[in-house]
């Protein structure tokens, strides 16, 4: 794992959110929640968010959430622009120091938010659009989204009839916008993800984080074992770690055995029903889509 060095630095004992016993408003165990505590404290607290409707703001809206920074709820299509329009109003203040972030869930950024994302994207705008991905529209009771895995149930894609459509590859799509910082990280890996995140707070222009944030409820697998399907997806290489700078330069993070789908899938009762077959073609899926990412990463960027 990179930057290795900056560890110390980064744990710092300050909290940003749920900082009295209120705690916060999400399920045991939830995957988002971890991710915005993480994020909160590599940001720290000169920072205003804006956020659709999903499991973030029922997390951060408990009466005793007690965050250090600001969030504004937006309309579920226009996270990207609100946050676009609130920088452009504190540059014309002079406020320019403080760090504008939308931040929406799967639902929100690959399908309903994601004409104003693009946009926001190809002006480069100056604000940090992090997706806090749990793979369906979760706080609506577990509906597929277009970041919902090929084979996995949801409430609208219950058996016998998994999803047979493929995730979007989000971080890629928007590193062809040529913004100058798109990365992936997920909470089993607090180092890279929050080293992630200091990097793009202090990029100027479009940035973008693609989180994967496990959940019990909709995923269907013990409260307890959040991290171990955050490290799962990664070492199966269905949630590669990379970042990719002015759209072309890409660093694989990590690069892991590549242990079986198998291990991961079977962990989770939305994926209880695979058939071999089935979990063979996930492992093509998966294979194939690791091999493009590193021949990205060896790609000769020189005639950019
Ligand atoms: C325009 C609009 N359509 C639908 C809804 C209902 N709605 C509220 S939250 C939500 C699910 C959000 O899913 P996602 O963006 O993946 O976030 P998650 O809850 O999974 O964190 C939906 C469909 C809404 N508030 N506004
Ligand atoms: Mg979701």
């Amino acid at each position: 794992m990179k930057n290795t060095a900056d560890i110390p630095a980064i744990l710092s004992s300050e909290e940003y959110i749920a900082r009295t016993e209120g705690g916060h408003g999400a399920c045991p165990g939830c995957g988002l929640a971890l991710s915005l505590r993480l994020f909160a404290k590599a940001m720290g607290p000169d920072v205003i968010m804006v956020i659709p409707p999903g499991c973030t703001p029922v997390t951060v809206m408990s009466p005793k959430f007690n965050a250090a920074f600001t969030v504004f709820v937006a309309l579920f299509g226009s996270t990207a622009v609100f946050a676009s329009g609130l920088k452009a109003a504190l540059t014309i203040k002079g406020e320019d120091e403080t760090h504008v972030v939308g931040w929406g869930g799967d639902g929100a950024t690959f399908d309903i938010g994601f004409q104003a994302l693009s946009g926001a994207a190809e002006r480069n705008d100056d604000i940090l659009y992090v997706c806090c991905d749990n793979e369906a529209y979760q706080n609506t009771g577990n509906q597929r989204s277009s970041a919902t895995p090929w084979g996995g149930t949801t409430s609208t894609n219950p058996l016998p009839a998994p999803k047979m459509e493929r995730k979007k590859d989000i971080t890629l799509i928007m590193a062809e916008h040529h913004i100058p910082y798109a990365a992936t990280a997920t909470v089993a890996y607090p180092h890279d993800f929050m080293v992630k995140v200091k990097k793009a707070r202090e990029i100027k222009g479009f940035r973008f984080l693609h989180l994967l944030a496990p959940c019990p409820t909709g995923w269907m697998f013990p409260v307890e074992r959040t991290i171990e399907m955050s490290r799962l997806a990664v070492e199966a290489n269905i949630f590669p770690l990379f970042e990719i700078q002015d759209g072309t330069d890409l660093t694989i993070n990590l690069e892991p055995e590549g242990t079986p789908v198998e291990n991961y899938l079977k962990t989770q009762r939305r994926y209880k029903y695979l058939d071999v077959l089935q979990i063979r073609e996930i492992q093509r899926q998966v294979d194939r889509k690791w091999d493009r990412l590193r021949w990205l990463a060896s790609y000769d960027k020189h005639g950019e």
